[in-house]
Formats: structure tokens, sequence, C-alpha cells
């Protein structure tokens, strides 16, 4: 170890928490309360979202959910999908996990195999691809998806207003997303908390918390077994 290296020890990655579900699951309002309960134990925390979440990132943004822009080429918005996250990825994502603070981010590539693979019926294959070009070997390391009927979930989201190029899609198209995002929940059980986000507000954000709080606990454990010393983070 450098002289440098031993007086200024690399922080160790934080970890990085994607929220995932469909429209209106509750994915924007419980994630406030996820950052305040890491920031109350000491946590450095960047809330950010897909797509955007980067100044580039939030122009391509605005490019896709306008609902103007009809007939969209199915690849192109998949490739808008990760020209967005590959932008997002190096201004916000990766600098911060390497500064050692923890990433909430609403909506990551779960959402791209969901939406533009279960909904628009792209080829999966074709989309890990893309997930390896731009992202390398990062995964997110918890997921939680707010998992709820899309008839409710579409209620709540329409009932704010205009609805955006997505929220115009069929219940059908919902149906196929939610499919997507339950399969690959089972298949990656490790990853993966399932939250029911049909609850009222109240039980939703304890399920969230209690999730959270167990990442904590895990990495507490796995932090002070490679220190050999006391709980830190
Ligand atoms: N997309 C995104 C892709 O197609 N591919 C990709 O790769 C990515 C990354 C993004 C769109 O882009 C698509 C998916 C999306 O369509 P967005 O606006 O960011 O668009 O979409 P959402 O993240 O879905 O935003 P929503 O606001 O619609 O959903 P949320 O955040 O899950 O819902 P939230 O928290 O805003 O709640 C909606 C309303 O419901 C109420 C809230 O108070 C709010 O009014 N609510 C509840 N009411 C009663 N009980 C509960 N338990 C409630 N929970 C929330």
């Amino acid at each position: 170890m450098s002289l440098s290296t031993a007086m200024h020890p690399k922080p160790a990655r934080g970890c990085f928490i994607t929220l995932e579900g469909i429209e209106g699951a509750g994915k924007s309002t419980h994630i406030a309360a996820l950052s305040a309960l890491l920031c109350s134990m000491g946590i450095g925390v960047v809330t950010t979202r897909e797509p955007g979440g980067s100044p580039i990132a939030e122009r391509i943004r605005a490019l896709l959910l306008d609902s103007s822009n009809t007939g969209m080429d199915e690849t192109a918005e998949l490739l808008l999908m990760f020209a967005a996250r590959a932008e997002h990825l190096s201004k916000t994502i990766r600098p911060a996990l390497e500064s050692g603070a923890w990433v909430l981010c609403d909506r990551f590539t779960d959402a791209t195999y969901a939406y533009q693979g279960g909904g628009r019926g792209l080829n999966p294959e074709r989309i890990a691809l893309l997930e390896t070009l731009v992202q390398g070997d990062l995964r997110p390391d918890l997921t939680l998806l707010f998992d709820l009927e899309p008839a409710l979930g579409l209620e709540r989201a329409r009932g704010r207003g205009t609805a955006d190029r997505f929220e115009s899609e069929t219940l059908h198209f919902f149906d196929a997303v939610r499919a997507v995002y339950l399969e690959r929940a089972h298949a990656s059980p490790e990853r993966y908390r399932l939250i029911d986000a049909a609850a009222p507000l109240s039980d939703v954000g304890e399920q969230a918390d209690q999730a959270l709080r167990a990442l904590i606990e895990t990495r507490r454990g796995e932090t002070a077994d490679a220190s050999g010393e006391g709980e830190h983070l």
C-alpha cells in the first residue's frame, strides 16, 4: 500500500439501490423517506432517476416522454434509453458510488427489460448486449419492486393530469410490463424485494424501509468482517 493510500484510504464503494414498478406504484413517493433513513444513519446518499439524472440524460428524457412524439421507432426508443443511461452512469451514478455514497435510483435497466422487452416486445438478448456495453459489470445491489395491478397504478398516475407517452399505453401493454418485472424478480430473489404497492401508503413505506434496513445490516456485517474492527460503513 502506498503512503498516500494509507493516509487517504479509498472509501468502500456505495450500494446501488433501484426502485422499479409500473406507473403509480409509489416509487417517487417513497424514495425521499428511504433517502432520509440512510441520512439518519450517517450514510451519504444520492437520489436520482431514469430516464434522466444528468443534464444530457434529462434532455433525452424529455424526448422519450413527450406524448407528441408519436410512432417512435422501438429500437430508437431502446437506444435512447441506453444513451441516457450511459450519460447518467458516467456523470452521476459511478462518481457517487466511487465516493462511497449510496445511490437510490428511481428506475434502471430492469425497466428497459420490462417496457422495451415486455411492453414493446423487443428481444431481451439485444437488451442484454446493450446492458453489458453500457454498464460493464455494474448491476444494482438491491431492487425494490413496487408491484400492483396496472389498472390501479394507472388510475393513480392518470389522476395527476395529462398522460405522458408511456402513460398513454394500453392496459395490455402494462400487463406485459408487470409480467416481465415479476419474472425477473422470481429469477433473482437475492437482488429483488417484492413490495405490495396496492397496500396503504404507510404499509408500503414500512415494507420498503425494512428491505433497506436489511441491506444496511448486511453491509455493516461485511464491513466489520473485512476491517476486523467495529461496525461502520
Ligand atoms: N421507461 C423508463 C422505459 O420505458 N424504459 C426504461 O428503461 C426506463 C428507465 C418514466 C417512463 O419511462 C419508462 C417508464 C416510464 O413510463 P416517469 O414519470 O419517471 O416516466 O414514470 P414513473 O417512474 O412510473 O412515475 P410515476 O410517478 O407514474 O410512478 P411512481 O413514482 O411509482 O408513483 P408516485 O409515487 O408518483 O405515485 C403516484 C400517485 O399515486 C399516489 C401518490 O400519492 C401519487 O399521487 N400513491 C398512492 N395512493 C394510495 N396508496 C398508495 N399506496 C400510493 N402510492 C402512491
